[in-house]
Protein backbone atom coordinates (compact mmCIF):
# COMPACT_ATOMS: atom_id res chain seq x y z
CA UNK A 1 0.00 0.00 0.00
CA UNK A 2 1.11 3.62 -0.41
CA UNK A 3 0.14 6.14 2.77
CA UNK A 4 -0.83 9.62 1.10
CA UNK A 5 -2.01 11.32 3.45
CA UNK A 6 -1.47 11.43 7.51
CA UNK A 7 -3.61 13.07 9.80
CA UNK A 8 -2.29 13.98 13.66
CA UNK A 9 -5.34 14.43 15.54
CA UNK A 10 -5.50 15.44 19.09
CA UNK A 11 -8.83 14.86 21.30
CA UNK A 12 -9.57 15.64 24.55
CA UNK A 13 -12.16 13.67 26.08
CA UNK A 14 -13.67 13.86 29.90
CA UNK A 15 -13.48 10.38 31.94
CA UNK A 16 -16.86 9.26 33.31
CA UNK A 17 -15.17 9.64 36.68
CA UNK A 18 -11.48 10.60 37.66
CA UNK A 19 -9.15 7.50 37.40
CA UNK A 20 -6.32 7.90 40.35
CA UNK A 21 -3.28 6.01 40.13
CA UNK A 22 0.07 5.62 42.91
CA UNK A 23 1.21 7.98 40.27
CA UNK A 24 -1.36 10.56 39.93
CA UNK A 25 -4.84 11.76 38.92
CA UNK A 26 -6.27 11.76 35.64
CA UNK A 27 -9.83 13.78 35.17
CA UNK A 28 -9.86 13.56 30.83
CA UNK A 29 -7.84 11.59 28.57
CA UNK A 30 -5.65 14.02 26.14
CA UNK A 31 -5.35 11.09 23.13
CA UNK A 32 -3.27 11.36 19.89
CA UNK A 33 -4.96 9.67 17.01
CA UNK A 34 -3.53 8.78 13.97
CA UNK A 35 -5.22 8.47 10.58
CA UNK A 36 -3.52 7.01 7.71
CA UNK A 37 -4.84 7.57 3.90
CA UNK A 38 -3.70 4.84 1.43
CA UNK A 39 -3.65 5.81 -2.13
CA UNK A 40 -6.62 3.70 -2.95
CA UNK A 41 -9.04 5.64 -0.63
CA UNK A 42 -8.85 3.65 2.92
CA UNK A 43 -8.31 4.86 5.96
CA UNK A 44 -6.72 3.37 9.00
CA UNK A 45 -6.54 4.17 12.51
CA UNK A 46 -4.45 4.21 15.25
CA UNK A 47 -4.44 5.26 18.66
CA UNK A 48 -1.75 6.34 20.99
CA UNK A 49 -1.55 5.63 24.90
CA UNK A 50 0.38 7.90 26.05
CA UNK A 51 -0.29 9.84 28.71
CA UNK A 52 -0.18 14.17 29.22
CA UNK A 53 1.98 14.06 32.08
CA UNK A 54 4.77 11.28 32.07
CA UNK A 55 3.42 9.24 35.35
CA UNK A 56 3.07 5.68 33.99
CA UNK A 57 6.13 6.05 32.32
CA UNK A 58 8.27 8.46 30.76
CA UNK A 59 6.21 9.24 27.42
CA UNK A 60 3.83 12.02 26.56
CA UNK A 61 1.84 13.28 24.54
CA UNK A 62 4.31 15.84 23.70
CA UNK A 63 6.97 12.94 23.29
CA UNK A 64 4.95 10.72 21.03
CA UNK A 65 3.81 13.77 19.03
CA UNK A 66 7.31 14.46 17.75
CA UNK A 67 8.25 10.83 17.73
CA UNK A 68 5.61 10.28 14.93
CA UNK A 69 5.89 13.36 13.77
CA UNK A 70 9.19 13.65 13.48
CA UNK A 71 10.54 10.11 12.87
CA UNK A 72 7.76 7.95 11.24
CA UNK A 73 5.26 10.08 9.10
CA UNK A 74 8.24 11.59 7.16
CA UNK A 75 9.43 8.34 6.43
CA UNK A 76 5.98 6.71 6.03
CA UNK A 77 5.37 9.47 3.23
CA UNK A 78 8.10 9.04 1.23
CA UNK A 79 7.83 5.22 0.50
CA UNK A 80 6.50 4.01 -2.59
CA UNK A 81 5.32 0.83 -0.77
CA UNK A 82 4.67 0.09 2.80
CA UNK A 83 3.68 -2.69 5.07
CA UNK A 84 3.89 -4.19 8.63
CA UNK A 85 7.68 -5.75 7.25
CA UNK A 86 9.03 -2.64 6.42
CA UNK A 87 7.64 -0.32 9.02
CA UNK A 88 9.08 -2.78 11.38
CA UNK A 89 12.26 -3.06 9.80
CA UNK A 90 13.18 0.44 9.42
CA UNK A 91 12.09 1.49 13.23
CA UNK A 92 13.65 -1.65 15.18
CA UNK A 93 17.01 1.05 14.89
CA UNK A 94 14.71 4.07 16.71
CA UNK A 95 15.00 3.24 20.65
CA UNK A 96 12.51 3.94 23.22
CA UNK A 97 9.20 5.59 22.07
CA UNK A 98 6.95 2.82 21.69
CA UNK A 99 4.01 4.55 21.99
CA UNK A 100 4.33 6.21 19.20
CA UNK A 101 5.34 3.49 17.22
CA UNK A 102 2.33 0.95 18.15
CA UNK A 103 -0.26 4.23 17.17
CA UNK A 104 1.07 3.75 13.60
CA UNK A 105 1.02 -0.08 13.74
CA UNK A 106 -1.98 -0.31 14.77
CA UNK A 107 -3.27 2.52 12.01
CA UNK A 108 -1.62 -0.26 9.40
CA UNK A 109 -3.14 -3.20 10.24
CA UNK A 110 -6.17 -1.43 9.88
CA UNK A 111 -5.44 -0.96 6.38
CA UNK A 112 -4.18 -4.59 6.24
CA UNK A 113 -7.71 -5.54 7.39
CA UNK A 114 -9.19 -3.01 5.56
CA UNK A 115 -7.08 -4.22 1.85
CA UNK A 116 -7.83 -7.92 2.98
CA UNK A 117 -11.33 -7.94 4.13
CA UNK A 118 -10.30 -9.32 7.31
CA UNK A 119 -10.45 -8.56 10.99
CA UNK A 120 -7.88 -7.63 12.79
CA UNK A 121 -8.60 -10.77 14.90
CA UNK A 122 -8.32 -13.20 12.27
CA UNK A 123 -5.19 -11.42 11.00
CA UNK A 124 -3.63 -12.09 14.49
CA UNK A 125 -4.75 -15.89 14.88
CA UNK A 126 -7.36 -15.29 17.37
CA UNK A 127 -9.92 -17.65 18.08
CA UNK A 128 -12.77 -16.51 20.49
CA UNK A 129 -15.36 -14.72 19.61
CA UNK A 130 -15.64 -12.99 22.92
CA UNK A 131 -13.38 -12.32 25.53
CA UNK A 132 -13.50 -12.29 29.27
CA UNK A 133 -12.73 -8.46 31.22
CA UNK A 134 -12.33 -7.43 34.11
CA UNK A 135 -12.70 -3.66 35.44
CA UNK A 136 -9.82 -1.43 37.30
CA UNK A 137 -10.81 0.75 40.05
CA UNK A 138 -8.78 3.79 41.15
CA UNK A 139 -7.70 5.15 43.83
CA UNK A 140 -11.09 7.05 45.75
CA UNK A 141 -11.69 9.66 48.36
CA UNK A 142 -13.01 7.03 51.02
CA UNK A 143 -13.03 2.89 51.75
CA UNK A 144 -17.15 3.80 51.78
CA UNK A 145 -16.81 5.23 48.15
CA UNK A 146 -14.45 2.43 46.27
CA UNK A 147 -17.24 -0.19 47.91
CA UNK A 148 -19.92 1.45 46.68
CA UNK A 149 -18.15 1.58 43.28
CA UNK A 150 -16.88 -2.06 43.31
CA UNK A 151 -20.87 -2.58 43.63
CA UNK A 152 -21.78 -0.71 40.56
CA UNK A 153 -19.48 -3.09 38.99
CA UNK A 154 -20.15 -5.80 40.29
CA UNK A 155 -23.82 -4.95 39.49
CA UNK A 156 -23.11 -4.40 36.18
CA UNK A 157 -21.49 -7.94 35.95
CA UNK A 158 -17.99 -7.33 35.91
CA UNK A 159 -16.85 -10.88 37.66
CA UNK A 160 -13.22 -9.60 37.93
CA UNK A 161 -12.04 -6.35 39.87
CA UNK A 162 -8.30 -4.90 39.98
CA UNK A 163 -8.04 -2.04 42.51
CA UNK A 164 -5.43 0.83 42.41
CA UNK A 165 -3.25 0.86 45.53
CA UNK A 166 -0.37 2.64 47.30
CA UNK A 167 0.98 2.83 50.54
CA UNK A 168 -1.67 4.02 53.05
CA UNK A 169 -4.41 2.72 50.32
CA UNK A 170 -4.03 -0.86 50.88
CA UNK A 171 -4.96 -3.04 53.64
CA UNK A 172 -7.88 -1.26 54.57
CA UNK A 173 -9.82 -0.68 50.99
CA UNK A 174 -8.60 -4.18 49.99
CA UNK A 175 -10.03 -5.54 53.08
CA UNK A 176 -13.25 -3.50 52.83
CA UNK A 177 -13.65 -4.98 49.19
CA UNK A 178 -13.18 -8.20 50.40
CA UNK A 179 -15.38 -8.36 53.58
CA UNK A 180 -18.35 -6.72 51.19
CA UNK A 181 -17.69 -9.50 48.47
CA UNK A 182 -16.50 -12.61 49.67
CA UNK A 183 -16.10 -14.40 46.03
CA UNK A 184 -15.38 -11.67 43.93
CA UNK A 185 -11.84 -11.80 41.68
CA UNK A 186 -9.51 -9.60 43.35
CA UNK A 187 -6.37 -7.82 41.91
CA UNK A 188 -4.30 -5.14 42.72
CA UNK A 189 -1.85 -2.82 41.21
CA UNK A 190 0.31 -0.31 42.34
CA UNK A 191 2.24 1.28 39.54
CA UNK A 192 5.79 1.04 41.57
CA UNK A 193 4.79 2.71 44.40
CA UNK A 194 6.04 0.17 46.99
CA UNK A 195 9.50 0.14 48.63
CA UNK A 196 11.07 -3.75 48.89
CA UNK A 197 11.25 -2.85 52.19
CA UNK A 198 7.51 -2.86 52.41
CA UNK A 199 7.14 -6.25 51.60
CA UNK A 200 6.04 -8.00 54.17
CA UNK A 201 3.28 -6.01 54.64
CA UNK A 202 2.31 -6.70 51.16
CA UNK A 203 2.30 -10.22 51.46
CA UNK A 204 0.40 -10.11 54.47
CA UNK A 205 -2.66 -8.43 53.55
CA UNK A 206 -2.83 -9.21 50.13
CA UNK A 207 -2.68 -13.23 51.76
CA UNK A 208 -5.34 -12.07 54.48
CA UNK A 209 -7.85 -11.05 51.95
CA UNK A 210 -7.00 -13.66 48.84
CA UNK A 211 -5.88 -10.99 46.02
CA UNK A 212 -5.33 -13.20 43.27
CA UNK A 213 -2.51 -11.04 42.01
CA UNK A 214 -0.44 -8.27 43.04
CA UNK A 215 1.29 -6.21 40.05
CA UNK A 216 4.25 -4.15 39.66
CA UNK A 217 4.53 -3.09 43.90
CA UNK A 218 8.05 -2.28 43.15
CA UNK A 219 9.85 -0.34 40.46
CA UNK A 220 9.98 -0.90 36.65
CA UNK A 221 13.85 -1.57 37.68
CA UNK A 222 13.57 -3.64 40.96
CA UNK A 223 13.45 -7.06 39.45
CA UNK A 224 14.78 -9.31 42.14
CA UNK A 225 12.54 -7.65 44.71
CA UNK A 226 9.59 -9.02 42.76
CA UNK A 227 11.47 -12.13 42.63
CA UNK A 228 11.67 -12.06 46.40
CA UNK A 229 7.70 -11.43 47.22
CA UNK A 230 6.47 -14.12 44.34
CA UNK A 231 8.97 -16.97 46.38
CA UNK A 232 6.33 -18.22 49.12
CA UNK A 233 3.53 -15.88 48.48
CA UNK A 234 0.24 -17.64 47.15
CA UNK A 235 -0.67 -14.92 44.64
CA UNK A 236 0.54 -13.93 41.48
CA UNK A 237 3.10 -11.37 41.16
CA UNK A 238 2.28 -9.59 37.64
CA UNK A 239 4.85 -7.34 35.98
CA UNK A 240 3.51 -4.36 33.33
CA UNK A 241 6.09 -1.14 33.45
CA UNK A 242 8.88 -3.84 33.34
CA UNK A 243 7.77 -5.89 30.98
CA UNK A 244 8.98 -3.73 27.71
CA UNK A 245 10.18 -6.30 25.36
CA UNK A 246 11.53 -9.33 24.61
CA UNK A 247 14.65 -9.02 26.68
CA UNK A 248 12.75 -7.91 29.42
CA UNK A 249 10.48 -10.55 29.42
CA UNK A 250 13.29 -13.64 29.17
CA UNK A 251 15.22 -11.96 32.10
CA UNK A 252 12.64 -11.46 34.63
CA UNK A 253 11.04 -15.38 33.75
CA UNK A 254 14.50 -16.54 34.47
CA UNK A 255 14.95 -14.66 37.76
CA UNK A 256 11.20 -16.18 38.46
CA UNK A 257 10.02 -12.47 39.49
CA UNK A 258 6.63 -12.91 38.13
CA UNK A 259 3.86 -15.36 36.92
CA UNK A 260 1.76 -12.97 35.31
CA UNK A 261 1.91 -10.57 32.66
CA UNK A 262 0.18 -7.84 31.69
CA UNK A 263 0.44 -7.21 27.99
CA UNK A 264 -0.17 -3.73 26.43
CA UNK A 265 0.71 -3.21 23.06
CA UNK A 266 1.70 0.78 23.29
CA UNK A 267 4.11 -0.81 26.15
CA UNK A 268 5.82 -3.05 24.02
CA UNK A 269 6.07 -1.23 20.40
CA UNK A 270 2.42 -2.91 18.77
CA UNK A 271 0.50 -5.79 18.83
CA UNK A 272 3.22 -7.88 16.53
CA UNK A 273 5.32 -7.74 19.71
CA UNK A 274 2.53 -8.02 21.78
CA UNK A 275 2.00 -11.44 20.50
CA UNK A 276 5.13 -12.49 20.36
CA UNK A 277 6.12 -11.75 24.04
CA UNK A 278 2.54 -13.01 24.95
CA UNK A 279 3.23 -16.44 23.49
CA UNK A 280 7.02 -16.44 25.06
CA UNK A 281 4.93 -15.88 28.73
CA UNK A 282 2.49 -18.72 27.94
CA UNK A 283 5.46 -21.22 26.68
CA UNK A 284 6.83 -20.04 30.56
CA UNK A 285 3.69 -21.16 31.79
CA UNK A 286 2.87 -17.52 32.97
CA UNK A 287 -0.92 -16.35 32.67
CA UNK A 288 -1.52 -13.29 30.48
CA UNK A 289 -3.49 -10.47 29.48
CA UNK A 290 -4.40 -7.79 28.32
CA UNK A 291 -3.50 -4.72 30.09
CA UNK A 292 -5.36 -0.75 28.90
CA UNK A 293 -4.45 2.43 29.53
CA UNK A 294 -8.00 3.98 29.55
CA UNK A 295 -8.89 3.36 25.27
CA UNK A 296 -11.29 5.52 23.35
CA UNK A 297 -13.49 2.40 20.96
CA UNK A 298 -10.54 2.65 18.70
CA UNK A 299 -7.52 1.45 20.89
CA UNK A 300 -10.09 -0.93 22.52
CA UNK A 301 -10.95 -2.49 19.18
CA UNK A 302 -6.99 -3.54 18.91
CA UNK A 303 -7.03 -4.81 22.44
CA UNK A 304 -10.08 -7.00 21.95
CA UNK A 305 -8.81 -8.44 18.80
CA UNK A 306 -5.37 -9.03 20.93
CA UNK A 307 -7.04 -10.92 23.62
CA UNK A 308 -8.95 -12.61 21.00
CA UNK A 309 -5.88 -14.90 20.89
CA UNK A 310 -4.83 -17.91 22.30
CA UNK A 311 -2.24 -16.65 24.98
CA UNK A 312 -4.10 -14.34 26.17
CA UNK A 313 -6.73 -16.52 28.46
CA UNK A 314 -6.87 -14.31 31.66
CA UNK A 315 -9.48 -11.29 31.71
CA UNK A 316 -7.71 -8.01 30.35
CA UNK A 317 -8.35 -4.64 31.69
CA UNK A 318 -11.29 -3.94 29.08
CA UNK A 319 -14.29 -2.72 30.57
CA UNK A 320 -17.12 -1.60 28.38
CA UNK A 321 -16.91 1.90 26.84
CA UNK A 322 -18.98 3.01 29.28
CA UNK A 323 -17.23 2.80 32.14
CA UNK A 324 -14.56 5.29 30.51
CA UNK A 325 -16.25 7.78 28.58
CA UNK A 326 -19.75 9.15 28.08
CA UNK A 327 -19.31 9.57 24.44
CA UNK A 328 -16.74 7.35 23.07
CA UNK A 329 -15.87 8.48 19.83
CA UNK A 330 -17.60 4.92 17.82
CA UNK A 331 -20.82 4.50 16.82
CA UNK A 332 -21.14 1.04 18.38
CA UNK A 333 -19.89 1.79 21.84
CA UNK A 334 -18.48 -1.92 23.51
CA UNK A 335 -21.25 -3.03 26.09
CA UNK A 336 -20.43 -5.81 28.70
CA UNK A 337 -22.27 -9.15 27.72
CA UNK A 338 -22.75 -12.33 29.78
CA UNK A 339 -20.17 -13.92 32.10
CA UNK A 340 -18.11 -10.69 31.86
CA UNK A 341 -17.34 -10.43 28.22
CA UNK A 342 -17.04 -8.29 25.83
CA UNK A 343 -17.76 -9.20 22.05
CA UNK A 344 -14.51 -9.33 19.38
CA UNK A 345 -15.18 -6.93 16.70
CA UNK A 346 -15.93 -9.14 13.28
CA UNK A 347 -16.24 -6.19 10.13
CA UNK A 348 -12.36 -5.14 8.26
CA UNK A 349 -9.61 -4.43 10.30
CA UNK A 350 -10.11 -2.64 13.53
CA UNK A 351 -14.34 -3.18 12.94
CA UNK A 352 -14.95 -0.37 14.20
CA UNK A 353 -16.80 2.55 12.80
CA UNK A 354 -16.08 5.92 13.75
CA UNK A 355 -18.77 8.30 14.97
CA UNK A 356 -17.57 11.61 13.08
CA UNK A 357 -19.60 14.06 14.50
CA UNK A 358 -18.36 13.15 18.31
CA UNK A 359 -14.68 12.62 16.79
CA UNK A 360 -14.83 16.23 16.23
CA UNK A 361 -16.35 17.70 19.15
CA UNK A 362 -13.47 16.45 20.84
CA UNK A 363 -10.34 16.93 18.47
CA UNK A 364 -8.83 19.70 19.93
CA UNK A 365 -5.76 20.02 17.40
CA UNK A 366 -4.90 18.64 13.82
CA UNK A 367 -2.18 18.38 11.54
CA UNK A 368 -2.63 17.05 8.09
CA UNK A 369 0.01 15.67 6.04
CA UNK A 370 0.51 14.81 2.49
CA UNK A 371 3.14 13.09 0.28
O1 LIG B 1 -1.15 0.19 35.28
O2 LIG B 1 -2.60 -0.96 34.27
C1 LIG B 1 -2.15 0.14 34.58
C2 LIG B 1 -4.47 2.91 33.26
C3 LIG B 1 -3.54 3.87 32.90
C4 LIG B 1 -2.21 3.62 33.13
C5 LIG B 1 -1.80 2.42 33.70
C6 LIG B 1 -2.71 1.45 34.04
C7 LIG B 1 -4.09 1.73 33.85
C8 LIG B 1 -5.16 0.83 34.26
C9 LIG B 1 -6.49 1.02 33.57
O3 LIG B 1 -5.07 0.05 35.17
C10 LIG B 1 -6.85 -0.12 32.72
C11 LIG B 1 -8.02 0.20 31.83
O4 LIG B 1 -7.83 0.77 30.73
O5 LIG B 1 -9.14 -0.16 32.20
MG1 LIG C 1 -0.57 -1.82 35.69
Amino acid sequence: MQVVRADLDELELPLVHPFETSFGIERQRQILIVRLHTKSGEVGYGECVASRDPGYSSETVATARWAIGELVLPWLLRQTKVDLTSFTRAFVPVRGHAMAKAAIEMALWDLVGRERRRSLSQLLGGNRPRVEVGVSVGIQPSVAALVEAVGTYVTAGYRRVKLKVKPGWDSAPVGAVRRAYPNLRLWVDANQAYSPRDAGRVRSWAGKFEVEQVEQPFSERSIDAHARLQRGSAFRVCLDESIVDDASLEDAMHRRALRSVNIKSGRVGGLAPAIRLGRSAARGDLKVWVGGMLETGIGRAANLALASTAPFDWPGDLSASDRYYADDVITRPFRLGPGSTLEVPTGPGLGIEVDARTYRRYRMRRTVRRR
